[in-house]
């Protein structure tokens, strides 16, 4: 049993001062029945929490740590910016760098606006359809997350699906009846939402590659009938790639699946660990954003130099080496063919949905390619897993439905570990 005194005294100062100890759900590790451990610090592949504890991390700060933990490049960047100050609130030419490696690496991004999260950026997104189209309706998915913003809190995955609250008290009514949802790779239910609505619908906003219900990919043809329905609508299609930017590929899903939307949201990766998020797309979209147009956004730190210094420095490394994509391809692949294994060897029947270094063991014998898929998971059984997987050094995604994701720094050496590992948790859960 994981020593855990620290984490636990640390757990209850935190409950007293902080809504539930954790500074974002997800991380109470409510939905696996344990005291959220403290984490001490992080290197490469691996974390320590509090008590000690050293365990391989496949949660990567929920994305953003591809090149692994603490990466040399990515924290000299950092430091070598933060000796000539943090915070401006003025232009640096940083901000215009990250700028122009973001729209050199995603042609579909003719111009981007840096924020702090994700869900900032797809707040911004969505109220910049609304504005360049003069609808207000919006479509989402079932199970898909687009951050906490109101608008998305509609049938939402990740930590609201988690807790059982994917329609959260607090969001307007008024605001609600604004988001249609339809179920994931249900072109038909868009199709429908359309004529039904004619002339109201201002964006389509999808997480092309889903990791909020768990990973789910897009089924053949999903994303391209999206951009057919958006174009022949005269909607805004939104490619949420605060996930899949720069994850599932250089490019992001856009390259490759081969779709391009008109506006896409990024975050985690483009911060190297540091708090951003961006929105861009089509020029004549973004041109409409303040104080070039009438579209109004802002924020006081916006561009901060440190994160843009992280950010820069990660872009760089992920788009100057050919074969780091190639590399964490064959160990995904190795770490799911050893799972699969796994699953053969004790004749289990459970679902593994990867794409690229993200993916989710469903516990489910059911197909999952969309929210009714997910919930048919026994959450009580990867509770135990996830438990038992902790137990021998392995720190996974604290819930069913959330991606787990490898980075460069996990090796063949530590993917055998893993497979070896989940062997024993599942033979012990079965
Ligand atoms: P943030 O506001 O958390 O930076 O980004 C929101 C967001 C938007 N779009 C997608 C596709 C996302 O996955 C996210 C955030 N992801 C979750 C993990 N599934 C963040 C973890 C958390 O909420 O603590």
């Amino acid at each position: 049993m994981i020593r855990s005194t620290k984490s636990t005294k640390l757990f209850l100062r935190a409950q007293a001062v902080i809504p539930g100890g954790v500074n974002s759900p997800v991380r109470a590790f409510k939905s696996v029945g344990r005291t959220p451990l403290f984490i001490r610090k992080a290197s490469a592949a691996y974390i320590w929490d509090r008590d000690g504890n050293k365990f391989v991390d496949y949660v990567g700060s929920w994305g953003p740590m591809i090149l692994g933990h603490a990466n040399p490049g990515i924290l000299r960047a950092i430091r070598e910016a933060a000796r000539t100050g943090t915070s401006f609130g003025a232009p640096t030419e940083l901000e215009v760098r990250l700028a122009e490696i973001i729209t050199r690496i995603m042609p579909s991004i003719e111009m981007v606006r840096m924020v702090n999260s994700g869900t900032e950026a797809t707040m911004s997104a969505v109220r910049l359809a609304r504005a360049f189209t003069g609808r207000e309706k919006i479509i989402k998915f079932e199970g898909c997350y687009h951050g906490h913003g109101d608008s998305f809190l509609i049938k939402a995955g990740s930590g609201a699906m988690t807790l059982g609250v994917p329609d959260s008290p607090g969001v307007p009514a008024g605001v609600a009846a604004g988001t249609l949802s339809a179920p994931y790779n249900d072109l038909a239910a868009v199709r429908a939402l359309f004529a039904k609505h004619p002339g109201e619908i201002a964006a389509v906003i999808v997480e092309p590659v889903v990791g909020n219900m768990g990973c789910v990919p897009p089924a053949d043809g999903f994303l391209r009938g999206l951009r057919d329905e958006c174009t022949a609508h005269g909607a805004v299609l939104i490619f949420d790639e605060v996930m899949t930017g720069f994850r599932v590929a250089l490019g992001g899903a856009q390259q490759l699946y081969g779709v391009q939307p008109d506006l896409t949201t990024l975050g985690k990766i483009i911060g190297g660990g540091l708090p951003v998020g961006a929105y861009g797309g089509r020029r004549d979209i973004m041109e409409r954003v303040a104080p070039a147009g009438p579209m109004y956004q802002a924020g006081t730190l916006s561009g901060n130099p440190l994160a843009m210094a992280a950010g820069y420095q990660m872009l760089r490394i992920l788009s100057g080496n050919k074969l780091l994509y190639k590399r964490l391809e064959q160990h995904a692949a190795l770490l799911e063919e050893g799972l699969r294994d796994n699953l053969r060897r004790l004749g289990l029947p459970y679902v593994i949905n990867r794409v690229g270094s993200m993916f989710t063991l469903f516990f489910t014998d059911r197909p999952v390619a969309d929210l009714a898929g997910a919930k048919t998971s026994d959450t009580a059984k990867f509770s135990r897993y996830f438990n038992a997987m902790l137990e021998q050094g392995i720190y996974l995604p604290p819930s069913q439905f959330e991606a787990a994701f490898l980075s460069t720094a996990h090796s063949e050496r530590i993917v055998e570990k893993t497979v070896r590992a989940s062997a024993k948790a599942l033979a012990a859960v079965r």
